[in-house]
C-alpha cells in the first residue's frame, strides 16, 4: 500500500478507516510535538534543513529530499509490505503462520519489548539536543537533524505498534515514552547506554557508529518476530537506519583522516602536540571508542538470558538473519560461554543455546563493529603510521552479564580493582580529555566551512556538493 500523505499522520496502514485507533494517535500527536519543542533539538526549529522524508517503502526511491523545518516534519507510519506468505522462521512455532494478532498469553512479554525499543527512539534526540550549536559544519548538522527526525518517527513506528495491539494498556506505555527523559534521576530511560550524555560530536560519531548499531542487530532480531506487524515495522526502520550508522562510520573516518594531517605537517605523532594543533590524537579516539563499545555491548542484555530463550522458543525474537542457521529450533545445542572463575581467572560453561540468543547477537555485533574498525587502520596503515585502533574485549567495563563489574584490562585479561582504577585513565576518557574534546567543539555555520578538527566528507548529500546550504538558519 502506498504511503498516504493527504492524512494528518502519513501511514501505509490505512488508518482512516480505523477511526478509534486513528483519534487516539491525533490525541497521542500534540504531546509528541509537546515533546519534541521541550526535548528535541534546542534552537534551530524555525530552521530550514535538507531533509529526506520517506514515501514509500520500496527498496528503490523511498524517500525524498526538500527543506523542512524540523517541526513540520511528516512522521509517518510505514510498514514494508506484507508477504502473504510468511512463515514463522524459528522456535517452538517454526513453519507456522505469521501471527496478524498477538495470542493473549505473549501480550506482556511483547509489549515489552516494543517499550523497550521505542524507549531509545526519543532518548537518543534527548541526549543529542544541545548538540546543534556545536556542529563542526552545516553539513553535520543536516545529519544530526536527520537521525534526530528519523529516531522521532521511529518511536511513532513502536507507538503505532502499542496504540493498535494493546488497548488502554498499550496507550499508556506510550504516554509513558514521553514521561521517562534521558538521565533523569527519578524517571530515566530503560537502558543504560540511553541515559549517558552525548555533549561532543566525538561522542555522538562514537554512538552512531556502536550504539545506532546495536539497533540494527535488534531491529533484525525483531525483523524475523512471529508477530507479523513488529517484523514489518523492523524491516522498515532498518532502511533509515543504515544513515545513522553512515554518520558514525564517516564521521570517525573523518576525525582520523584530520589527525593523520596534523600528524603529518608536524611530523609527530606526540599526543600533546597534536592536541596543541585542534586535532584529535589517536588515544583519545580509542578510549572514546572503548566507552561507547563497552557500553554499547551491555545493550544486547545478559550472556545467559531466560528472558532471551523464551523470545527465541515463541518466535517473538530470534536472531539476526535468522536465515543464515541451519537449525531453526536450537533445541538440543549447547554453546560454550567464557566466564569468570570468580578466583581472578577464566573458565568455560556450557549453557542452551537458546539462553544464549543474546551472546549469538553481541558476537555478529562484534563483528559488524570490527569493520569499521579495520577500516579506519587502512587510514593509519596507508599514512605510514604503526599505530592501530581495536575493539576492546567483550569482557572489558561490563555492567551487565557475567563479567559484570569484574575488572579487566582491555584485552579482557581480570585484574585486580586497584590495577583497573590505576590504569583507568589510559583506557577510558577521563575530565581531561572530556574538556579537551569539549575545547573543540565550536560550531560552524559557514557554507562550506568545516571545523579544524575534522576533514570533509568525501561527499554531500543526495549528490549535492559538500559546500551545499544544508541548513538554512534563519
Ligand atoms: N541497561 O535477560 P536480560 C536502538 C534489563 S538500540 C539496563 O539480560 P533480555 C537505537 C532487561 O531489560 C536497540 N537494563 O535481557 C540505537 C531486563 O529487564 P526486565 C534497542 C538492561 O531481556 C540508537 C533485565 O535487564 N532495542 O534501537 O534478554 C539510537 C534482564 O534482562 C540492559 C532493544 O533493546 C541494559 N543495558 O535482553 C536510537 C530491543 N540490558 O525486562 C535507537 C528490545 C538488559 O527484566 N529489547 N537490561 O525489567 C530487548 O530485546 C531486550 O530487552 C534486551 C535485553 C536486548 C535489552
Amino acid at each position: 500500500m502506498s504511503i498516504n500523505y493527504q492524512d494528518h499522520i502519513p501511514n501505509n496502514v490505512d488508518l482512516g478507516s480505523n477511526r478509534t485507533l486513528q483519534r487516539a494517535l491525533e490525541h497521542w500527536q500534540p504531546e509528541f510535538l509537546k515533546w519534541w519543542q521541550d526535548l528535541g533539538p534546542s534552537d534551530f526549529q524555525v530552521a530550514d534543513v535538507y531533509l529526506r522524508t520517506a514515501t514509500s517503502v520500496d527498496a528503490k526511491g523511498w524517500a525524498t529530499y526538500g527543506y523542512v523545518r524540523m517541526p513540520e516534519y511528516r512522521w509517518g507510519i510505514f510498514l514494508a509490505d506484507q508477504d502473504p506468505d510468511r512463515k514463522i522462521g524459528f522456535g517452538d512455532y517454526y513453519g507456522r503462520e505469521v501471527w496478524q494478532q498477538i495470542p493473549g498469553e505473549y501480550r506482556s512479554i511483547l509489549r515489552r519489548l516494543i517499550v523497550t525499543q521505542g524507549d531509545t527512539e526519543p532518548a537518543s534526540v534527548e541526549q543529542q539536543r544541545l548538540l546543534g550549536h556545536t556542529a563542526p559544519s552545516l553539513y553535520d548538522l543536516r545529519n544530526l537533524f536527520q537521525v534526530n527526525v528519523e529516531e522521532g518517527r521511529h518511536l511513532w513506528a513502536m507507538v503505532y505498534l502499542l496504540h493498535a495491539y494493546f488497548g488502554r494498556d498499550g496507550r499508556e506505555e506510550a504516554e509513558e515514552l514521553l514521561e521517562r527523559h534521558s538521565g533523569d534521576a527519578n524517571k530515566p530511560r530503560i537502558l543504560g547506554t540511553f541515559n549517558e550524555p552525548i555533549s561532543d560530536w566525538l561522542s555522538f560519531f562514537m554512538f552512531t557508529y556502536f550504539t545506532d548499531r546495536d539497533g540494527k542487530f535488534q531491529l533484525k532480531s525483531l525483523a524475523e518476530s512471529s508477530f507479523d506487524p513488529l517484523a514489518r515495522t523492523c524491516q522498515f526502520m532498518l532502511t533509515e537506519e543504515a544513515h545513522h550508522m553512515f554518520v558514525g562510520d564517516t564521521g570517525i573516518s573523518r576525525v582520523i583522516r584530520r589527525t593523520l594531517e596534523v600528524m603529518k605537517e608536524l611530523g609527530t605523532e606526540d599526543p600533546i602536540a597534536i592536541r596543541k594543533a585542534g586535532a584529535v590524537d589517536l588515544a583519545t579516539i580509542q578510549k572514546y571508542l572503548n566507552f561507547w563499545f563497552s557500553s554499547s555491548l551491555d545493550l544486547f542484555g545478559a550472556d545467559v538470558s531466560s528472558n532471551a530463550a523464551s523470545y527465541f522458543a515463541n518466535g517473538l525474537k530470534g536472531r539476526p538473519d535468522e536465515m543464515q542457521y541451519e537449525d531453526h529450533l536450537a533445541s538440543g545445542q549447547r554453546y560454550t560461554l567464557e566466564v569468570p572463575d570468580n578466583d581472578g581467572g577464566v573458565k568455560t560453561e556450557q549453557i542452551p543455546m537458546r539462553n544464549a540468543m543474546n551472546e549469538v547477537t553481541r558476537n555478529s555485533y562484534v563483528r559488524d563493529c570490527d569493520i569499521g574498525v579495520k577500516r579506519w587502520n587502512r587510514l593509519l596503515e596507508k599514512a605510514g603510521y604503526t599505530t592501530r585502533l581495536s575493539l576492546p574485549s567483550t569482557r572489558f567495563r561490563r555492567n551487565i552479564g557475567s563479567w559484570a563489574g569484574i575488572s579487566t584490562d582491555p584485552a579482557g585479561r581480570p585484574i585486580s580493582r586497584a590495577e583497573f582504577d590505576a590504569h583507568k585513565a589510559d583506557w577510558l576518557p577521563d575530565e581531561a580529555d572530556r574538556s579537551f574534546v569539549h575545547s573543540l567543539m565550536q560550531g560552524v555555520f559557514d557554507r562550506g566551512k568545516m571545523a579544524a578538527w575534522i576533514a570533509p566528507p568525501d561527499r554531500g548529500i543526495n549528490n549535492n556538493p559538500v559546500d551545499y546550504e544544508y541548513v538554512k538558519l534563519h
